[in-house]
């Protein structure tokens, strides 16, 4: 069973995810990625998606023409996980 992350589990995450804004609807975390093109952003995307496979953990997200926003939550936690933070760690060393 996949447990939120209380406070200071969250502040410690949050401290190595600048990038990323913490939600409370859902509880969780969110970024906007802008990219030069369509191309560019759906090809992210689709990184994205390898890695989200291979962890076993899917974004909620939405793509308009050259920017993708993701959410990460854990449905089955109900809120911030473990795994949200990892993924997102994962898709921010995509850019690095
Ligand atoms: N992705 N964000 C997110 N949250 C989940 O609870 C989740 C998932 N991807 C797959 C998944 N759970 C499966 O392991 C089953 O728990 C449904």
């Amino acid at each position: 069973m996949i447990a939120r992350l209380n406070e200071d589990e969250r502040a410690k995450a949050l401290a190595h995810l600048s990038n990323w804004t913490a939600i409370t609807d859902p509880d969780g975390l969110s970024r906007r990625f802008t990219f030069a093109d369509f191309n560019a952003a759906f090809g992210f995307m689709t990184r994205v998606a390898i890695l989200a496979e291979k962890a076993d953990h899917h974004p909620e997200w939405s793509n308009v023409y050259n920017r993708v926003d993701i959410v990460l939550t854990t449905h089955d936690a109900g809120g911030l996980s473990q795994r949200d933070v990892d993924l997102a760690r994962a898709i921010d060393a995509l850019l690095e």
